[in-house]
């Protein structure tokens, strides 16, 4: 058998020396024997192994299914069984958070998460929980088409949020779920930097269609023809099939009951986005004009609005003013604006379309159902990991804001709240320094004062008295000294003014340089009402539905919508809402190197990672810690029978002085700590003895208690 200083501790709390350089060894010994889960306690810790590993077929579900954590060797599946269990026997709702940085495997968990609970549930077969499992899983394929593309730093990154209720009956089947969309990084239908990709789906549509769809949309089988998807100029990717995910896509369309209409709706759109792309403009003798008027043909005809409307819509604009109505023209760059404003939002209300389509076919049948049961549920959250790009803009920004967030509830959770208890309860207890990353999230979010704030200020000013430039004096002047953010470098303009356009931010996980040039219009959001109007009057029904803005007429509006950046903040803080009043299981995902190698363990790279994501503290934490805590006359209701003090009867002192009692004479004192209200227990294997215990007994016990009834009668 293999020796520990072989294969390294399955649990790094388990480590002789708990240090950075022996956590870093034990990982990396772990990693090169191909074992990538490791535990902390119960939270996950797992490494991407850039290969395909035979550690998820049949006899794994097997071998995890109903099992405790401790009794084998760590691995993903034990986190699904344990948030599974709970959530069946307790009727407790839980949540599975994964985390870790762009490529570090977390949509990959998250898919083997959901086979996982698909693999143990429905053993009696029942068709509609059947259907709901397939749905489950094969909405993910959708989603990724339309929601994931190639980034320098992962071929198949997510570019958008989810998280995905799955509910439960009390058998513990799935019998529906629903999915939450967040900030679908939409600049990418626009523009791609060098080596990346737009959406999956564009690729997919162009390689995979078959020639009779193509020629309905007008549409050629080469990326080259087609701004919005050749800038990165990597539309081959040697990791992807186009062709067999449009293949898969369009099954999984069907397994959803996307109609054959829809289904023309989605393609339609896509195609007319690529159209949108190589639509130009010109002015000729002081005249907005549009060149390349063949896509616009063919975009109004997918669309099924009137050309004569798409073309005003594209090079005009209807404005209101003291009660007037007037059009104004569009300068050339106004135009080449509203025409990727465009793209861009027909792209992005396509996507919640399409997971309101999925919510639909998903949606427990709440009327039937809460009649009979009661539900709980398990939400899986996968979202996009913390990046740095050569180029970081507003969207980063927002990513790297969610995984601060995230950073912040795990902090909560996992380090604050149980030395808090510690405290409370009177637990002897050294405190274990980390680092709080509150004052970052309180940079971006605070009322009046954070980033998000200053920026929605300033996109309240017309256009005449705000740049990005002044934005970021403004932000410098309000945040000066703050000691994660500096703003940096001077940008020569043409009238060779010296600007900033650069600033920094000390992320918990590192330094992110963001370029402010952008941040104002993507905070704006800003779509020129003209089209909403234009789609609102699509002869499609499902664009006509995705609008329904359109219907308003132009003096109506009276409103500014929400900046995109306060949208994302709301949605981020109730996020965090939901998934802290569930009881949350961790996975900490971490990525090996930088070339997607199965083999390379970037030492350094990994220690970043261990570094800010607090795992060092999680262990000791946890080490410290203790498994399991129960209050004292909880505890003595179920395992009162164990002693022969407290069973058949404990009259003698406090529920404390009985556990006490109880835990001597069973041998287990020392691994336990008594609090003022509660009784904590370090190693798991003291509660999974005292169960045995329990169940051992059981049977006799209700023998005797029909033995006594019998008497009775
Ligand atoms: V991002 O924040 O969405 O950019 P993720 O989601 O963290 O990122 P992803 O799950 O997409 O990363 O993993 C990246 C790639 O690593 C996958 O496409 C696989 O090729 C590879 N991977 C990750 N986990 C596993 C695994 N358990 N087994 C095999 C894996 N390959
Ligand atoms: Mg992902």
């Amino acid at each position: 058998m293999a020796t520990t200083r072989e294969v390294g501790v399955g649990d790094f709390v388990l480590m002789d020396k708990i240090d950075l350089d022996n956590f870093m060894q034990n990982l990396e010994i772990r990693f090169k024997n191909g074992l990538i889960y490791t535990y902390i306690g119960e939270v996950c810790v797992s490494v991407n192994p850039y290969r395909s590993m035979n550690i998820y077929d049949q006899s794994y579900v097997s071998k995890y299914k109903g099992r405790e954590l401790f009794e084998n060797p760590p691995h993903i599946f034990a986190i699904a069984d344990a948030s599974h269990k709970v959530m069946k026997q307790q009727g407790r709702d839980t949540c599975i958070v994964i985390s870790g940085e762009s490529g570090s495997g977390k949509t990959e968990a998250s898919k083997i998460i959901m086979k996982y609970i698909a693999a143990v549930t429905n053993q009696e077969g029942k068709h509609e929980i059947e259907r709901v499992k397939n749905v489950l899983i094969q909405s993910n394929a959708i989603l990724e088409a339309f929601g994931n593309a190639k980034t320098n730093r992962n071929d198949n990154s997510s570019r958008f949020g989810k998280y995905m209720d799955i509910h439960f009956d009390f058998k513990g089947d799935p019998i529906g779920g629903h999915i939450s969309n967040y900030l679908l990084e939409k600049s990418r239908v626009t523009t791609q930097q060098p080596g990346e990709r737009n959406f999956h789906c564009f690729y997919q549509l162009l390689i995979g269609a078959n020639d009779d769809l193509l020629k309905r949309l007008n549409i050629s089988r080469s990326p080259d023809k087609y701004f919005y998807i050749k800038q990165g100029n990597a539309a081959r990717v040697e990791s992807i099939n186009d062709k067999t995910l449009f293949r898969d896509m369009t099954m999984s369309l069907n397994t959803l009951q996307f109609s054959k209409e829809d289904q023309d709706t989605l393609w339609k759109v896509v195609a007319a986005i690529l159209h949108l792309g190589n639509v130009e403009f010109d002015i000729v003798e002081d005249k907005l004009e549009l060149k390349q008027s063949k896509h616009v043909d063919d975009v109004a005809s997918l669309l099924q609005v009137k050309k004569k409307d798409l073309e005003v819509a594209l090079c005009e604009r209807v404005i209101a003013a003291r009660g007037d109505i007037m059009r104004k023209e569009h300068t050339e760059s106004e135009a080449s604006f509203g025409r990727d404003a465009f793209s861009k939002a027909i792209y992005e209300r396509l996507f919640s379309w399409i997971v309101k389509r999925i919510n639909s076919a998903i949606s427990v049948d709440s009327q039937n159902f809460q009649k009979i049961y009661k539900s709980s549920l398990i939400g899986v959250l996968d979202i996009y990991g913390f990046e740095i790009f050569d180029n970081n803009s507003f969207e980063q920004f927002c990513i790297n804001y969610c995984n601060e967030k995230l950073q912040q509830l795990f902090i909560e959770l996992v380090l604050k709240q149980e030395q808090e208890e510690y405290n409370r309860e009177g637990i002897e207890w050294t405190n274990i320094e980390y680092f709080n990353n509150q004052i970052i999230c309180d940079l971006v979010e605070a009322p009046h004062k954070g980033v998000m704030a200053i920026m929605d200020d300033a996109s309240k000013m017309t256009a005449e008295k705000i740049t990005d430039e002044l934005l970021l004096e403004a932000m410098d002047k309000q945040l000066k000294g703050h000691k994660h953010f500096t703003s940096r470098q001077t940008k020569t303009t043409e009238k060779n003014l010296r600007h900033k356009i650069d600033f920094r931010i000390t992320h918990y996980a590192g330094d992110v340089t963001y370029c402010i040039i952008g941040f104002l219009d993507k905070n704006k959001d800003t779509l020129f009402q003209d089209f909403k109007r234009l789609l609102y009057n699509s002869n499609d029904k499902n664009l006509k539905e995705m609008w329904p803005e359109g219907a308003q007429h132009i003096t109506q509006i009276t409103k500014r919508p929400p900046t995109a950046g306060t949208l994302f903040k709301t949605s981020m803080q109730e996020l965090v809402k939901t998934l802290i009043s569930k009881e949350p299981h961790y996975v900490r995902c971490i990525k090996p190197n930088e070339v997607k190698s199965a083999s390379a363990f970037d030492y350094e790279r990994v220690k970043h990672q261990v570094n800010y994501l607090g795992l060092l503290e999680n262990v000791r934490v946890r080490r410290a810690g203790f498994a399991h805590r129960q209050r004292y006359d909880k505890f003595l209701k179920r395992y009162k029978m164990i002693s022969h003090y407290t069973w058949p009867n404990y009259r003698r002192g406090s529920d404390k002085d009985g556990v006490q009692m109880l835990m001597k004479e069973t041998g287990f004192d020392s691994d336990v700590k008594y609090g003022k209200t509660k009784l904590f227990i370090r190693s798991p294997r003291t509660l999974f003895a005292l169960e045995n215990s329990r169940n051992e007994l059981l049977p006799s016990i209700v023998t005797l208690i029909q033995k006594t009834w019998r008497g009775y009668k």
